[in-house]
């Protein structure tokens, strides 16, 4: 029997955009969240007595790979080796090789994998053998099908384990799609397991043998809400098995709340109350979204508090404790109040024109010369690349499609 942890996507020093104005503590949990996943993942490994770690893809967030960054993935593979655990790494998009000499050396635990497809091989405690076989990305962008290059299950090995930080086809995602594969393609490779990378939300793609995606160790915005880690996994034989653990000290969630036959302040506010405070819990510390509904009672006072932002101040003043609740978010579901068809629906050609013009460098470009050129915002024109305007158009697609009624995420997570 052999057990190991699949994680994938630590995304090690993520930089949240997009969260401002916090309260000290909370941005500092925020920022300290993907470093101490890590450590729950090492803590899990250790009380465990796992024969070994996998790590497919997007250990560190950006390619230039924070020194911090570096120095704290090396700290806790530094545990594991006093303990016997070697780990099997493999770069993705994020946090492909660039350049030489400015990584640290990790312990001698750690095997990373090189740009091209190579096989590791393992004898545990119990002398069962692994062949372990992927490759680490020397780019941001590879579209080749590197799945071509992984060779069919090693006839040495009593287990064979595939890692790869890629996309599988046809998956609904709105991730890039890199390093593509098919089902079929796996599969012909007669592995005993697939240790998934890149897509966040873990998914499990086949039973028999396990492809499995375990998605990311701690959610980084809305859109990656619920609990996040990793699996513990069991090949015995013929037989497999994976058990979730969460490792995010933090949770994303986002709720909705009906304000049906509330009218005044002080109604409304005690019942926010009562949604943060079911949602407390000992485990881990909650950011939540409210999408409040059935608004038609309230006063228009009230209604003027939540949209200037001033009840979502109210509600961020907390005390100083971890694991907190803390609402980063307060919004006015408006698509069942309104019951009309939305401008969306009206006007679809428009709508699509519109959105296309706006995809296009010269409209943005155009839209925005203004706001960019002023002073301040100098350091933000480098910022001004293919994926960062990419990026805008689809947040502010979000933001219209909200404001007309319309649900669904375009956001691109990676
Ligand atoms: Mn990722």
């Amino acid at each position: 029997m052999v057990q190991f942890i699949h994680a994938a996507d630590l995304h090690l020093d993520s930089p949240f955009k997009g969260i401002k104005g916090l309260p000290v503590f909370i941005w500092e949990a925020i920022y300290q969240s993907t470093f101490q996943a890590l450590t729950h993942l090492v803590d899990l490994a250790i009380e465990k007595q796992v024969d070994f770690i996998c790590l497919a893809g997007d250990i560190y967030d950006g390619e230039d790979r924070s020194v911090k960054a570096q120095a704290y993935l090396k700290k806790e593979m530094v545990r594991l080796k006093e303990v016997n655990i070697p780990v099997y790494l493999i770069h993705g998009n994020h946090d492909f090789k660039e350049q030489d000499g400015l990584q640290l050396d990790m312990p001698d635990n750690v095997h990373i994998f090189q740009e091209v497809v190579e096989t590791a091989y393992y004898e545990t405690a119990k002398q069962e053998r692994i062949a372990l076989t992927g490759f680490s990305y020397n780019k941001r962008w590879i579209n080749e099908r590197k799945i071509a290059d992984y060779p069919a299950r090693s006839s040495t090995a009593d287990y064979h384990i595939g890692l790869l930080h890629g996309y599988q086809e046809g998956n609904s995602s709105e991730h890039d799609k890199y390093a593509p594969f098919s089902l079929p393609e796996l599969r012909s490779k007669h592995y005993d397991y697939w240790a998934l990378g890149h897509i966040h939300k873990r998914q499990v793609l086949s039973e028999h043998p396990l492809m499995v995606y375990s998605g990311n160790t701690q959610g980084r915005n809305r859109t990656e809400s619920g609990t996040k880690g990793c699996y513990l996994v069991t090949l015995e034989n013929k037989t497999e098995k994976i058990d979730f653990f969460p490792l995010a000290p933090i949770q994303w969630k986002t709720v909705e709340l009906s304000l049906k036959g509330k009218k005044s302040l002080q109604e409304v506010y005690q019942v926010l109350n009562e949604t943060m405070s079911v949602h407390q819990n000992e485990e881990h510390s909650t950011l939540l979204a409210i999408e409040l509904t059935d608004t038609g009672d309230l006063l228009e006072g009230v209604m003027r508090k939540i949209r200037q932002g001033d009840l979502l101040e109210g509600l961020q003043q907390v005390s100083k404790t971890i694991p907190f609740v803390f609402v980063v978010q307060l919004s006015i579901q408006s698509k069942k109040e309104l019951n009309l068809p939305s401008l969306i629906q009206l006007f679809p050609d428009e709508w699509q024109q519109t959105l296309e013009e706006l995809q296009e460098g010269t409209a943005f470009k155009e839209t925005t010369q203004s706001f960019f050129e002023q002073q301040r915002l100098n350091g933000v024109l480098l910022a001004r690349d293919e994926k960062y305007r990419k990026r805008i158009v689809q947040m502010a697609e979000q933001e219209i499609r909200q404001q007309l009624g319309h649900e669904g995420s375009v956001i691109d997570e990676d």
